[in-house]
């Protein structure tokens, strides 16, 4: 039984959707596949081409080394400069949980906070229902209570992030915010580039109420064998 409560236990604290590996989806509820349209957002780079902000939602091939699928931010903006993308879902959706894929740059020389960011919001209906500070690298960032973060093997500058909400939330407008991490005087690539937001529902775990009627069942078949055996 402690085994068994145990195992439970990990279930219900671990991240909903949680998998080998975390991968963007093109299924998600966040996604322009299945419906989300973009309202409005902050200003991105122009001299970068196919830099289209639904590549933040799906859209474009998610193939390595292309621009089309990823998403870069203006440069002409200051440290703490709150870039975001407001998009809402076809109807109202339950949110458990979501995954978050960004990359900063790493080339020689530069600040690793050239197209970072170091805080990550999510709003639902205009309440805030999650909040991400980034360490620098990225690959330095601590993983919240019930939330994943994963090394890329192609190096530190990446995030691979998926967490699940406090508490599931329903709402048809979202908003995500990216405060800028670099400055003006630190090279000129101040915009974050993001790769993806995704949005999951709410998988089923087992109810407090039912594992406690499971024990209850278990505690009364182990008495009803005990009973038997003294009767025996
Ligand atoms: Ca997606
Ligand atoms: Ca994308």
């Amino acid at each position: 039984m402690k085994r068994l409560i145990l195992c439970v236990t990990v279930v219900l604290l671990g991240v909903g959707h949680a998998e080998s590996a975390i991968t963007p989806s093109t299924t998600d509820l966040f996604d322009v596949s299945t419906g989300v349209q973009v309202t409005a957002h902050s200003s991105l780079i122009t001299w970068i081409p196919n830099n289209e902000i639904e590549y933040l939602l799906g859209g474009g091939e998610n193939t390595p080394d292309a621009n089309n699928w990823m998403i870069h931010f203006a440069d002409d903006q200051g440290l703490g400069y709150v870039h975001f993308v407001d998009f809402q879902t076809p109807e109202a959706v339950t949110i458990g949980s979501f995954a978050l894929f960004a990359e900063h740059d790493a080339l020689p020389g530069r600040d690793y906070r050239a197209r970072g960011f170091s805080t990550f919001r999510l709003y639902g209906e205009g309440e805030l229902v999650y909040s991400l500070t980034t360490g620098n690298p990225y690959s330095t960032t601590e993983a919240p209570p019930g939330s994943i973060i994963e090394v890329s093997e192609n190096g530190d500058r990446y995030l691979n992030f998926e967490a699940n909400l406090p508490e599931a939330v329903t709402a048809q407008h979202w908003r995500a915010e990216f405060i800028q991490a670099g400055d003006l005087y630190r090279g000129h690539a101040n915009g974050p580039r993001v790769l993806e937001l995704d949005g999951f529902g709410v998988e089923p775990v087992p109810e407090p109420t039912t594992l406690v009627m499971w024990s209850v069942f278990a505690a009364f078949g182990i008495f009803c064998g005990w009973r038997r055996r003294r009767g025996q």
